[in-house]
């Protein structure tokens, strides 16, 4: 086992670990106190979308149990919590009233963390899309970037004065590729330029985010998590290589190229541009508005080959077979190099702000015997990618932190609850929290540099 003092001891003292959770994902209370659906709710009511039919009608029941996990994420030592806001229930018809009862609930949670000395790392939409804003087409239609746009101003006008860090989106490539092109995720959508009309719609929400956080709260630095895709051609030849510049400006270049330059990457428009909506005077010039920061979440690589037949649409690229035989436990390759290989693949493409990774972490689904979580291979997952990460800030990289994905146990989406990805298990059926073998791991990392000679006072449950 590597030892996490040794391993802290690798990263500068104002580096930040913390631990990251999302609030469809945990909060349960999916009708308490004003609370409207989501397009997550009503996509796991529909049969065949979510595995077993889970839904978030009460998932960790982290809304009714908030001061106990503050409590958790202080035990374990961290620094900053990374959360997010649920638009509907601050806004949950997407536009109209406001409710005020949502927002005293992030009141609470802001304030908690401050109370326990724990950065706030908020994020304003991890993916719980108000469902009626579906009524005029959801994300394929530009008034939802105006509706993100108010929702984000009201948010950091009531919480900016104690939020450390804000991000607009978490992942554009699921909300758009993952949802609206592939139908694995709410609302399930499978069509190219419903897929195209989101994306730009999306990139234009971030951008006028960005304006309202920066009217409202100007000092709290501003950014925007991607899991941009490590992508690796299957071989060397002309071909793969190719296809994995190909790959690129579909699944990472869609959202970088208009965030970071301005504009849309060449061969994507070239190919899809004709059915892309009208990208109105200005809006380029929105979307590609200085963050403060960027983040990457990062968990395995993505392999490409040529498909030489060019079936379809652009990229034209297959999937190719995993280098590694390590898998986790909901079948993703385990490859650390691949963390390296996107960072500095991507400092290389654009001119990028510091970076966050702001989510990393593996799903094992080992359970509770005799009080203990034995998940060694978590455990070595998160040694072998820090260890990653502390490299990067050898040669440079501006990586600012680290947050594990994730906190607890959570509804992993179309998986539904059974795949595991927390540093503490939750028994669903008593919501009882068991800090894994993992956690009392990152504990000690995450300790290790305020005390270098103190262990934390965490126990296993
Ligand atoms: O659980 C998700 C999270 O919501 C977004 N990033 C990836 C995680 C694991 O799939």
């Amino acid at each position: 086992m590597i030892d996490p003092q040794s391993l802290a001891a690798r990263f500068p003292r104002n580096f930040t670990f913390g631990v990251a959770t999302a609030a469809f994902q945990i909060e349960g209370a999916a009708r308490a106190d004003g609370r409207k659906a989501s397009i997550w709710d009503a996509f796991c009511n529909m049969p065949g979308r979510v595995h077993n039919r889970d839904n978030g009608d009460v998932a960790c029941d982290h809304y009714n149990r908030l001061d106990e996990d503050l409590d958790l994420i202080k035990e374990l030592g961290v620094e900053a919590y990374r959360f997010s806001i649920a638009w509907p229930r601050i806004v949950p018809d997407g536009t109209g009233p406001i409710n005020e009862a949502g927002l005293d609930f992030y009141d609470r949670l802001v304030d908690g963390c401050k109370a326990r000395g724990i950065k706030t790392f908020a994020t304003l939409y991890h993916w719980d899309l108000p469902l009626a804003l579906m009524g005029d087409g959801g994300w394929t239609s530009r008034s939802t970037a105006i509706a993100f746009q108010r929702y984000a101003r009201t948010v950091m006008a009531r919480l900016g004065d104690r939020l450390d860090s804000v991000a607009t989106l978490n992942e554009p490539w699921c909300i758009i590729w993952l949802s609206h092109l592939y139908g694995i995720h709410a609302p399930g959508e499978k069509n190219m330029e419903a897929a195209l009309h989101a994306l730009h719609h999306l990139n234009l929400a971030h951008g006028l985010a960005v304006e309202a956080i920066r009217s409202e709260a100007p000092h709290v630095p501003v950014g925007l998590v991607l899991n941009a895709a490590s992508v690796i051609p299957e071989t060397q030849s002309s071909a793969d290589k190719a296809a994995a510049e190909r790959a690129h400006e579909f699944h990472n270049g869609a959202f970088f190229d208009p965030v970071f330059k301005g504009e849309y990457p060449e061969h994507f428009l070239a190919a899809l541009g004709p059915r892309m909506p009208v990208i109105e005077d200005g809006d380029l010039a929105i979307i590609n508005a200085k963050l403060d920061w960027w983040g990457l979440n990062y968990y395995t690589p993505m392999r490409v080959a040529d498909d030489a037949e060019k079936p379809g649409d652009f990229p034209w690229t297959k999937a190719a077979p995993p280098v590694s035989e390590v898998k986790t436990d909901i079948g993703w390759e385990v490859f650390p190099g691949g963390l390296s290989h996107v960072i500095e693949d991507l400092y290389r493409r654009y001119e990028l702000p510091p970076c966050y990774i702001t989510e990393n972490g593996a799903c094992y689904n080992m359970e509770v015997v005799d009080g203990a979580v034995d998940d060694t291979p978590r455990l070595a997952y998160y040694a072998d990618h820090l260890s990653v990460v502390a490299d990067l800030i050898g040669k440079n990289y501006p990586i600012k932190g680290y947050f594990a994905w994730s906190l607890m146990d959570n509804f992993e989406w179309a998986e539904g609850y059974r795949m595991r990805f927390g540093l503490v298990h939750v028994d669903y059926a008593t919501q009882k929290r068991t800090v894994k073998k993992s956690g009392l791991w990152y504990a000690e990392l995450a300790s290790a540099r305020d005390q270098p000679t103190v262990r934390p006072a965490v126990s296993a449950s």
